[in-house]
């Protein structure tokens, strides 16, 4: 897994080299010509966890080492039932699944067609499936907090994983994360591809085994998305 995602980086950065010699994206590039919006979803507040997990470190290698590909792609085919994923929170806060983090959320709409091309972006349990119609582009801002003291997650690799339904993934996006404070991260693009209540799943540390004071955790949320 962190070799696959070291060369998809790789690959990444090399598509981005090539993308500057390039004129801007035109008008005729039809993969992001569309604007999505993707709004907070109000409801009962998050409250799930009756315990503070204090994450260690070091617990980011205990367990199989080798497992990323077929152990987690396997458990989490599908986003399905079998997955140690707790239910997708309302609202823009709440705590991750295994009570390790606390995550408030905002997201951006960007400008359309600012992507010449997406990238097949496997994620923790997500083997692919996504394609690359087209859709609005949405950056979303994670600010991650230690349940435990509440002191910034800082330098923790980000992803997000979004899904309509167990067989509507996003389109495929190239994303990137940036921390633009000490633990608030951009991350995106996350493209929407038609209108409706989709899950957007923060995957924190995904390069750590999945453990109980792993540094690993996820967390989803429902967002309002409207494609136009
Ligand atoms: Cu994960």
């Amino acid at each position: 897994m962190r070799l696959l995602d070291s060369s998809l980086a790789l690959a990444a950065l090399g598509a981005a080299a090539a993308v500057a010699y390039v004129p801007a994206c035109s008008s005729s590039d039809s993969h992001a010509s569309k604007r999505a919006t993707a709004a907070v979803v109000a409801g009962p507040q998050d409250a799930h966890c009756t315990k503070t997990v204090t994450v260690n470190p070091a617990a980011c290698k205990q367990g199989s080492t080798s497992d990323a590909g077929a152990t987690e792609a396997g458990a989490d085919a599908g986003g399905g039932n079998d997955v140690p994923y707790g239910p997708t929170m309302s609202n823009a806060e709440g705590d991750d699944d295994d009570c390790k983090y606390h995550l408030k959320w905002s997201a951006t709409s960007g400008a359309a067609a600012t992507t010449q091309s997406s990238k097949l972006y496997p994620r923790h349990g997500d083997e692919g499936g996504g394609s690359t119609a087209a859709g609005g582009d949405v950056t979303f801002t994670v600010t991650i907090t230690n349940k435990n003291g509440g002191t910034p997650v800082t330098g923790a690799p980000v992803e997000i994983e979004a899904f309509l339904d167990d067989t509507h993934p996003a389109p495929n996006t190239t994303q990137t994360s940036k921390e633009t404070s000490p633990g608030t991260y951009t991350v995106g693009p996350v493209r929407f591809d038609v209108s409706g209540k989709w899950t957007v799943r923060f995957h924190i540390h995904d390069e750590c085994a999945d453990s109980e004071e792993s540094p690993h955790g996820h967390a989803a949320f429902f967002t309002q998305v409207t494609v136009n």
